[in-house]
């Protein structure tokens, strides 16, 4: 564990040698400290897989306790004043006071997700063969209607940004018809992003398996682009690292989508295979670094990419796991924002190809953990979050508060 003056030893020291550098630590540090994430409220509590969940202990089981807790992840790291909710996995009662008890925790709320693949408490029709795209109209008139509703929960709550991912798609060859699943699919959301207030945006997510295992309607950044712009200006893609296959290069979809100015969402997670849901930056960082030298640029220009967390915390403690994540993403960006650029692109125009990946791995094998915690402290937070988070004994106090076998909501 690193002290106080050991932290601020290894500041000054990494300020010594950053003299001559291209990059200024002061600027670093202050990107980061700007540089806000997302928490989503189902990923605080214990996920599951096909096989079974197990408690974790102290799971929220009110939409309040969970900003409790993503308050206390805040108060901690000073880098995730967010929380992004899934309906009608937490519906707020009374929009206002639930607005207001986030805003006393200095936290505000983010996109808003619909969800279209499970089916509701009382809905007349079932989603279990698609949403947005089903072949019944009925069905795809429901699932607008649901979408609308979120829409209006996210502007009670003060939140602009509607995200939507849909899990149609089909599981055996023949099973629908790809063309009129786009169609419909095209149909509902032009549907929905009408009823989007005028400085609101749309997200559409990709995802290329699962929970349908031939087909998905929306499969890739080129479909759900497609979507967004027949959609209209305020449409955009949302990048989900798990939702690609193995080997794909996502630095250059997100660099793509840059290009067409339609990258608007981003949610961080990890994985070895898929959808694995793991910390951010546990399985992958270099392919996290490059991705985030793409995004850069945005960052340091304006900053209108909804940012996330969404993942599924199975072993860990879903709040250290939060901390883990948000320190990882912070690494990555701090190493992305110490990349020569001017001597990058030189390096490209020369075609220097040694020089372009020197550059690179001279910034990714920077150890900028000095800078994210001189980020967070100057910011209010601790030093070390886990530590202090294991030495305040909170998840003690959260099972003694809430109880051994509290279920957050979710699926
Ligand atoms: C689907 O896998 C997804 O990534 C979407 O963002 C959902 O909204 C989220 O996970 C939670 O299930
Ligand atoms: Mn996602």
């Amino acid at each position: 564990m690193t002290t106080e003056s050991q932290h601020r030893l290894s500041f000054a020291h990494f300020c010594k040698l950053a003299d001559g550098q291209t990059y200024n630590p002061e600027t670093v540090v202050k990107h980061l400290q700007e540089f806000q994430v997302a928490i989503p409220s189902w990923a605080l509590g214990a996920g599951a897989t096909r096989f079974g969940r197990f408690s974790i202990g102290g799971e929220p089981s009110s939409l309040e306790q969970k900003i409790e807790d993503v308050a206390l992840v805040n108060k901690l790291t000073q880098c995730a004043n967010s929380i992004s909710l899934h309906i009608p996995w937490d519906i707020p009662e009374d929009a206002t006071a639930i607005q207001q008890f986030a805003g006393e925790q200095g936290l505000h709320f983010d996109s808003v997700n619909s969800n279209t693949f499970q089916d509701h408490k009382n809905q007349k029709h079932s989603y279990k063969f698609g949403s947005l795209s089903h072949s019944d109209p009925r069905v795809r008139q429901q699932a607008i209607e649901h979408n609308e509703q979120v829409i209006e929960i996210g502007e009670a709550l003060g939140a602009k940004v509607l995200t939507v991912w849909l899990a149609d798609g089909s599981s055996f060859p023949g099973q629908s018809s790809f063309k009129r699943s786009l169609e419909h699919t095209q149909e509902s959301l032009k549907a929905i992003y009408k009823c989007l207030p005028e400085d609101g945006k749309m997200l559409i997510e990709y995802k290329p398996f699962e929970p349908s295992f031939y087909s998905m309607v929306i499969p890739d950044w080129g479909t759900s682009l497609a979507l967004a712009n027949a959609c209209g200006s305020n449409a955009f893609s949302l990048v989900d690292l798990g939702h690609h296959l193995p080997n794909t290069n996502i630095e250059q979809i997100v660099a793509t989508l840059q290009w067409q100015k339609k990258l608007g969402g981003f949610h961080f997670n990890d994985s070895k295979f898929a959808d694995d849901d793991l910390t951010v930056g546990s399985m992958k960082p270099y392919q996290l670094f490059l991705i985030f030298n793409e995004l850069v640029g945005s960052i340091q220009d304006e900053n209108s990419i909804s940012w996330m967390i969404d993942a599924s915390h199975n072993l860990k403690d879903p709040l250290e796991d939060l901390m883990q994540s948000l320190q990882n993403i912070q690494v990555a960006l701090a190493k992305a924002l110490l990349i020569d650029q001017r001597a990058l692109k030189e390096a490209q125009e020369n075609n220097d190809v040694s020089m372009c990946q020197q550059i690179l791995q001279n910034a990714f094998e920077t150890d900028v953990r000095p800078l994210v915690a001189e980020a967070r402290l100057r910011s209010g937070g601790v030093l070390d979050p886990i530590s202090e988070y294991r030495s305040l004994e909170i998840r003690r106090q959260l099972i003694e508060a809430r109880g051994a076998h509290t279920v957050a909501s979710g699926l």
